[in-house]
């Protein structure tokens, strides 16, 4: 079942209406699964669903009206309660198997059976509901196939492929993909002989590339052996599975420029940096001015179209704080620094300056991967908007563990895509939820 990793103690439905949240919408993650189809699914949309309010012991169905739609999950009302008796309203994840077109039952011969509490209301059903479903708006009659269709995804267990080294991420290793979830892919490092070294992330990361890669731009990979290109019983992941980068025309920048770049490190930061290296195929390898570590163990390959690279300026014009590097005194002024390291600023006109029409804003709800700690995925909300960059904020965390990510990235997802792939869910710290949770897990180990 896909629900059965739903997080124990947390349930979206209640929290985002207690709080007067609003979640954000499927369609913004190009990533998710139904993104394409979901701008048909809103408030009035009607569909058949489990009749739980029934005191049978088989599964009967019954009709029910989208009430609010909030990312994979809708608050349903069941036909007959009318416009405002609320009291059997539940939340349900749409895309669970339970959920159905209108008609749905009709076509395999399953009764409609009105629920318990309103069974007295109406003597005639059935003229009230071919009343009620009269032109009314379903969900298309295919939307359980694709669903499944959109459970696809390309990697195949065993697969290998080059993975940024989470322990040194200036180099990759090889990874093999040993469990798929919903897209997001669980990758052991094949050199490694401890069976918990692994790093998890969507097949559509940046961080993950075809077999030959860092030969083919000039990046540096730790291998086992010369041979590395081919194990005999492991097939290579082609390089049409991986996310294309953006053409680009040429790329100017030079070593020594110097940027403002999100610290792969520290992904509330936004920092000085410099451009340490131009490998091939417009790929950068960054440095964080102040932090480096002597051997440039610590660089990072950002492709020049990254939208997590920005010229020099960028933080004041968008009221951003930039993080100067660590052993600066005063007030950091790039004027100022550039004369005073002696070099000078990537122009502008290098950066990526597509603009995004995305959608999301302040406040929405998402599910998002805690970046240091990729296995991680938690309850959290936009906190800042600033063009197509995102400020994501982990609810109930201090704002240190905040992250820069951009809107198009695929490590956020809508409200309840935990619930519908099987992954568990990190609830908000702190919260009652939280402690629930943290009570069951105690209660489960204990002898
Ligand atoms: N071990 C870490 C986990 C932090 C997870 C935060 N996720 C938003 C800590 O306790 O600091």
């Amino acid at each position: 079942d896909r629900r059965e990793y739903s997080c124990a103690g947390f349930d979206w439905g209640k929290y985002l209406v207690d709080d007067n949240n609003e979640a954000a919408p499927v369609h913004l993650f190009p990533h998710a699964q139904m993104a394409d189809h979901w701008s048909e699914i809103e408030k009035g949309v009607k569909v058949e669903v489990l009749n739980l309010d029934c005191p049978v012991p088989t599964k009967v169905y019954w009709i029910a009206q989208v009430i609010k739609v909030s990312g994979y999950k809708a608050l349903l009302r069941y036909e007959g309660f009318g416009d405002s008796d609320s009291r059997c309203d539940f939340w349900c994840n749409l895309c669970t198997h339970d959920v159905h077109a209108v008609g749905w039952c009709a076509t395999i011969g399953k009764p409609l059976v009105p629920p318990k509490t309103i069974q007295f209301k109406y003597s005639n059903w059935k003229s009230f509901l071919v009343q009620r479903l009269t032109g009314a708006k379903t969900l298309p009659n295919d939307f359980q196939q694709r669903v499944v269709e959109s459970m696809n995804c390309p990697f195949l267990m065993n697969m290998r492929l080059e993975v940024m080294d989470k322990t040194q991420i200036s180099r990759m290793r090889v990874g093999i993909v040993e469990e798929i979830i919903g897209g997001r892919l669980r990758l052991h490092y094949e050199d490694s002989d401890e069976p918990n070294d692994d790093f998890w992330c969507h097949s559509r990361s940046p961080v993950i590339h075809h077999i030959g890669w860092s030969e083919k731009v000039g990046h540096r990979i730790l291998v086992a052996s010369k041979d590395y290109k081919v194990i005999p019983g492991f097939k290579n992941s082609k390089p049409e599975l991986f996310a294309p980068t953006k053409p680009i025309k040429v790329c100017g920048f030079k070593v020594g420029m110097k940027l403002e770049a999100i610290d792969p490190l520290n992904l509330s930061c936004i920092c000085v940096a410099t451009v340490r290296k131009v490998l091939k195929n417009g790929y950068l390898m960054i440095g964080i001015d102040g932090s480096e570590a002597m051997n440039g163990t610590d660089w990072f390959s950002y492709h020049c179209a990254s939208p997590s690279i920005f010229p020099v300026s960028f933080c004041e014009v968008n009221d951003i704080q930039l993080t100067p590097p660590k052993d600066h005194k005063g007030t950091f002024l790039w004027e100022r620094y550039l004369e005073d390291t002696n070099t000078e600023a990537a122009p502008a006109h290098l950066f990526n300056d597509e603009v995004i029409s995305h959608g999301f804003m302040p406040g929405m709800k998402l599910e998002a991967v805690d970046l240091m700690e990729p296995r991680l995925l938690c309850v959290a909300t936009v906190a800042r908007v600033v063009g197509r960059l995102l400020r994501v904020h982990f609810d109930g965390w201090e704002n240190e563990y905040d992250q820069w990510v951009d809107s198009q990235s695929s490590d956020i997802y809508p409200v309840g895509w935990c619930e519908l792939v099987g992954y568990e869910l990190q609830p908000p710290a702190n919260s009652q939820a939280a402690a629930d949770t943290q009570a069951i897990i105690k209660k489960k180990s204990k002898p």
